[in-house]
């Protein structure tokens, strides 16, 4: 290929960002959108971002910015995305997924520091990514956001209070999103799995690997690739249609019940 044609094809891709890719479905979504994208991949784990971006690099021809910031500190997501270079201004895609659980306990036994950094994730972290990266979608009348939500945006489970709710808050954002872009052509979607075996349950437990282990045992649950396979079919639809939400479980889960013990 001549030098100048590959330009235009360089020049041609699309943007998209990818919160929370230094593992699971983040990790999966960069790796899949990668052949069609250019990515902005973000996480706190420097090292795990590298990795990720390196295997990028290996794997096909996008351009990769890593930004490494926590999205619970507003001043940090305000400093990453402000500086962003005029390359990777433009993004057309925001894939609102950096997020986790903490524990299982009931309410009047949770531990207040699990609730906060549950809350300050997924809500608030959720709304300081958008409200920085939307604006400039606005001003160009373009933009995809997808939010993942979690089959905890429909049911509760005993124990997942807190959880459970910031993801019933991640689908109310969703839709009250959907409202205020629907003037600019911009569309918002959600995918909103059950189990999935990524180091979710890891990070719930507190590292307690033998406690994740047990919750997806005895069955199939759904993998980080089954996602990022979604939030690929999601982007490829036409401009006219926008799909407002994917709900996904394990063949072998009703609605949210599975054994979280
Ligand atoms: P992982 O733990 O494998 O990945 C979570 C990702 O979020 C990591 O990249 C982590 O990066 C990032 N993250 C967490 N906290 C922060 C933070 N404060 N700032 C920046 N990044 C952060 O879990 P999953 O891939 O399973 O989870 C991804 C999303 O999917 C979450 O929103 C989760 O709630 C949701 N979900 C998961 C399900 C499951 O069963 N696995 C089912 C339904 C929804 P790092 O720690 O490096 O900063
Ligand atoms: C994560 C899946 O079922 O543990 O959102 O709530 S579940």
């Amino acid at each position: 290929m001549t030098k100048k044609k590959h330009n235009i094809l360089k020049m041609s891709r699309k943007i998209a960002m990818i919160t929370g890719a230094t593992s699971g479905f983040g990790e999966a979504i960069a790796k899949t959108l990668c052949q069609q994208y250019d990515l902005i991949i973000t996480g706190r784990n420097e090292d795990k971002l590298t990795n990720v971006a390196n295997w990028i690099q290996e794997h096909s021809s996008a351009k990769v910015l890593s930004l490494v910031f926590d999205v619970q500190d507003f001043s940090a997501c305000e400093k990453a995305i402000k500086n962003i270079s005029q390359e990777f201004e433009n993004i057309d895609v925001l894939v609102n997924n950096a997020g986790l659980a903490q524990e299982l306990q009931t309410v009047d036994q949770a531990d207040i520091a699990d609730w906060e950094r549950m809350i300050d994730t997924n809500i608030k972290g959720l709304l300081y990514v958008t409200r920085l990266v939307s604006p400039r979608m606005v001003q160009r009348k373009t933009g995809h956001i997808i939010n993942i939500g979690s089959t905890a945006s429909h049911e509760v489970y005993k124990g997942g209070n807190v959880y459970c709710a910031t993801k019933h808050a991640v689908m109310a954002l969703t839709k009250a999103m959907r409202t205020d872009f629907l003037p600019y052509g911009i569309k918002v979607s959600q995918v909103s799995p059950g189990a999935a075996e990524t180091q979710f349950s890891v990070v719930r437990f507190h590292g307690d690997q033998e406690r994740a282990d047990k919750v997806y045992s005895g069955y199939d649950p759904l993998v980080a690739q089954d996602i990022a396979d979604i939030v690929e079919f999601i982007l490829s639809r036409p401009a006219h249609v926008c799909l407002n939400e994917v709900i996904v479980t394990p063949t072998a889960q009703f609605n949210g019940v599975i054994n979280r013990n």
